[in-house]
């Protein structure tokens, strides 16, 4: 049974959690653009001047269609408006095999380099001789530009994103009138929309345009109406690295490169509209409501793109038209309504905020120097607000950008890093309640475990499926670096295993045994199928991998020099593990494949083991190599601690043990640089249950990798960059430090920072099916509701130096059946609220 929505209400509500449920300013304005309600630290970016660069304009998006909206001109001036717009399917080139010929020719040469003779450096060389086709890039959409005819003395600006409804608000005064800007991406209607409204009658006079990076045509069709289409690009090369010049590359030929459009239609209210130049003029209007729409040619990841023009500008329009029957109000209602059903499934306060009055960039300015918790509140809900915004049912998964990018060739062409990046967007949906964002994820893997199948064949001559450290809206699979990339990134071939894992959590959280059985479980085997063909004999009984990498950190070789390719690295092994694992159990709960099963039980018993290096680190290498860079950003060996659950404090305390060291001598080498590395160590903190230090990683994140939006940023030479898995990261980070189930309880504030000693969160989920909202006082646990989705018994431990002194339920005490280690044990019935009150 599903948790009912007034089981959740009602368990959220017991910690007067949720924003109020009574109608808000919105729903009581009919067609005037609302003020926001009140400050909220928790829920409200705001901001006093303009954005003056994209990276500090405010995001929205519906999994589908983004905007960053500038709240001001491209330069900043406020009378102007500046959307840079984005569709989740517009991407360079077609599908394409992009596997080496040569390719499978090499194996048994590196494995004899390597294996035989301990010759990494000849490994790396002939790695890179397997190399094919970079993937392809994602695309910027189109502009909106808006400017407004009354005079430039702007008083009392200011521009917000209110998170609990998504939508951004500008507005300030002229000449004793007030303008008012409302963007909002509606999901149900499937639009932009814009709305201006001014205090006085008919003081509108504005100008609107649309432009776009890429080759186009602009065609103002009417008074109303305006068109841009175009057809991207046939292929970019590259990787959209910063230090690669690479062309990019076009053709007229039918589907090599998709067709788009964007559509444009504006509703006045008094005054006129109309056609003018490359544009469309506003005189004298009292409001003005502006729906912006658009379609690509892409079919699917394994179809040509070839919809012609005409029926991509059609299905622009299509779904336009529709949203244009509905007046502002109800398209806003609609809107609101279906964010909050996501957005209000879970939510954290970690205090008042000491900064009310302060603006979020002057928050984000005095925080390293007054303590403002709170502003870790406000990021995680951004984390979720983040997802909800970039990956819904149907749409492409939020990609290393989410779907906001202003750019041609943007950084790693905007696309997915599955060495990482990927994975970590979605650390966040199933512990934050947000199940159906990771559809897309699931979807996207479907692909590759099709894709992946042919490189697997045509890159190893091997069974099974494979994929690498990079993909793109035509699920490539193959390694990538076209003869120029380290093979550290480009020739990995663990994301399969990977990305496995998530769809197998999937099925941890909410029990769908179909999800299992249809989705989930085929994917895997044919993972697990290349993985068990990939092991090959050490020689010494046990089972190996070669080539194999741990993700981008190189080594020094007995020759003292840098190499990279080497045999059977501890993320290897820990990937497979886990994989082996998850299709056993999976196969044991749906009752078939018990041959297939016990070859995995075997192979794995023979995979090389974890061992202890000569700092009492976790070796990274099969060999304890000499670091050539200690201080590296990836993580992957600490894989078993997070985002897998082999290691934990009470179960393998050796081994956490040395999973510490590993990780403290990363960060006391400079690890934690970007911001996905950084919400990397965060989340290893809160397994390793030491909250002090996560809270150290996290002002560290907050001090050097968060724009002024609240954007996750990554250094490159040139300044900081835009990367939203630091974001996603950080937020099922906090998640962690509050909740945890992946050691077999539901642990309570297992690693609580003391520098948050109040807060209240609600709606984390716990594998199983289980809803947990907890309140803290005073740095202890004061309060918890659980709720099941579907019933069964559960263990829970209280946080540390505190017991569960009491459970409730429907107004009856129950006994609680004390476990050893001081876990209780609790028969839950489904949908009923349990209560729980501590020592
Ligand atoms: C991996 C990381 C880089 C960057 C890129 C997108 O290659 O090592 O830091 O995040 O992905």
């Amino acid at each position: 049974m599903k948790l009912t929505r007034r089981t959740f209400l009602r368990a959220s509500a017991l910690f007067g959690l949720l924003p109020s449920l009574s109608p808000r300013a919105w729903g009581a304005t009919k067609g005037r653009a609302s003020l926001a309600r009140g400050d909220d630290a928790d829920v409200l970016l705001w901001y006093r001047q303009p954005a003056s660069a994209w990276i500090d304009a405010l995001p929205l998006g519906n999994g589908r269609l983004g905007a960053m909206v500038h709240g001001g001109g491209k330069r900043g001036e406020p009378w102007q408006e500046y959307l840079s717009l984005n569709e989740d399917t517009l991407w360079s080139g077609y599908p394409r095999d992009g596997n080496n010929a040569d390719a499978h020719n090499r194996l048994a040469a590196i494995r004899d380099a390597v294996l035989g003779r301990r010759d990494y450096h000849r490994g790396d060389v002939l790695c890179k001789a397997m190399q094919g086709r970079f993937a392809e890039s994602y695309q910027p959409l189109a502009n909106l530009k808006l400017a407004l005819g009354h005079a430039h003395a702007v008083t009392g600006y200011r521009r917000e994103l209110d998170i609990d409804r998504a939508v951004v608000t500008t507005r300030y005064t002229v000449e004793g009138v007030e303008y008012l800007r409302e963007v909002f991406v509606s999901a149900p209607d499937r639009a932009i929309v814009l709305r201006l409204t001014a205090s006085r009658p008919h003081a509108i006079d504005a100008t609107i345009g649309l432009d776009s990076e890429l080759q186009r045509s602009l065609e103002v069709l009417d008074d109303r109406r305006m068109q841009l289409t175009g057809k991207a690009a046939s292929h970019i090369g590259g990787n959209g690295r910063p230090i690669t010049p690479a062309p990019v590359e076009r053709s007229e030929q039918a589907g090599e490169g998709m067709f788009f459009a964007t559509v444009l239609r504006v509703a006045i209210d008094g005054g006129e509209c109309t056609k003018r130049g490359d544009g469309l003029v506003v005189s004298g209007a009292t409001a003005m409501t502006i729906l912006l729409g658009a379609a690509t040619g892409f079919r699917g990841a394994l179809a040509t793109p070839d919809l012609p023009l005409v029926e991509v500008a059609a299905a622009a329009w299509q779904s336009l038209d529709r949203a244009s029957q509905l007046d502002y109000a109800t398209l806003q209602t609609r809107h609101v309504s279906d964010h909050q059903n996501l957005f209000r499934r879970s939510s954290l306060r970690l205090g008042a905020s000491p900064a009310k009055a302060r603006a979020t960039d002057e928050r984000l300015e005095a925080f390293g120097k007054q303590a403002d918790p709170s502003l870790l509140a406000l990021y995680f809900n951004y984390g979720r607000y983040l997802l909800i915004a970039s990956s819904r049912p149907g749409s492409q998964p939020a990609n290393l950008q989410g779907i906001w990018n202003d750019l041609v060739r943007p950084p790693w062409s905007s696309n997915w890093t599955t060495n990482i990046n990927l994975q970590m967007n979605y650390w966040l949906a199933h512990t934050c309640h947000l199940d159906e964002c990771a559809e897309p994820l699931h979807d996207l893997v479907r692909t590759l475990s099709h894709t992946g199948e042919r490189a697997a064949r045509e890159t190893y001559g091997l069974p099974g499926w494979v994929s690498h450290h990079n993909t793109d809206l035509w699920g490539a699979a193959n390694p990538v670096g076209e003869g120029v990339g380290d093979p550290y990134w480009a020739n990995w071939a663990m994301s399969g295993p990977w990305l496995c894992a998530h769809l197998y959590e999937r099925y941890r959280f909410s029990g769908d045994r179909n999800f299992l059985r249809t989705r989930a479980y085929p994917v895997m085997k044919g993972a697990a199928t290349f993985c068990l063909a990939w092991l090959v004999d050490n020689g010494a009984g046990r089972l190996t991998t070669c080539p194999s990498f741990s993700t981008e950190n190189d080594f020094l070789a007995p020759d003292g020099k840098v190499a990279q390719t080497s045999a059977g690295c501890t993320m290897d092994m820990a990937l497979m593990r886990q994989l082996f694992d998850d299709c056993i159990e999976a196969a044991q709960a749906l009752g078939v494949d018990a041959g297939f099963a016990g070859r995995l039980a075997e192979a794995k018993a023979k995979l090389l083991p974890y061992q202890v290096g000569s700092f009492g680190q976790l070796q990274e290498w099969s060999v304890d190599f000499a670091e050539s860079s200690p201080g590296q950003r990836h993580m992957s060996h600490l894989y078993p601690l997070f985002p897998g659950s082999e290691f934990t404090p009470r179960g393998t305390p050796a081994l956490t043990r040395a999973a510490r060291v590993s990780l403290e001598r990363r960060l006391a080498h400079g690890g934690g640089a970007t911001g996905w590395s950084r919400a990397w160590a965060i989340a290893l903190w809160a397994r390793l249950q030491d909250g002090d230090k996560a809270w150290e990683s996290l002002v560290a994140l907050i001090e050097h990798s968060t724009s002024q939006n609240l954007f996750d940023t990554l250094p490159v030479d040139e300044g900081p960059i835009f990367q939203i898995d630091g974001n996603f990261g950080a937020t099922a980070a906090i998640a962690e430090l509050l909740l945890q189930s992946h050691a077999g309880s539901i642990e309570l504030l297992p690693a609580l920072p003391r520098a948050w000693a109040e807060g209240e969160v609600a709606g984390l989920r716990a594998r199983g099916g289980v809803t947990v909202g907890i309140r803290w006082r005073g740095g202890r646990a004061a309060f918890c509701t659980l709720v099941s989705d579907s019933g069964g018994t559960v263990s829970l431990r209280a946080p540390a130096a505190q017991r569960i002194a009491g459970i409730r339920v429907g107004g009856r005490s129950l006994e609680a059946v004390n476990l050893p280690d001081g876990e209780v044990s609790l028969a839950m019935e489904a949908s009923h609220i349990y209560e729980l009150h501590f020592t």
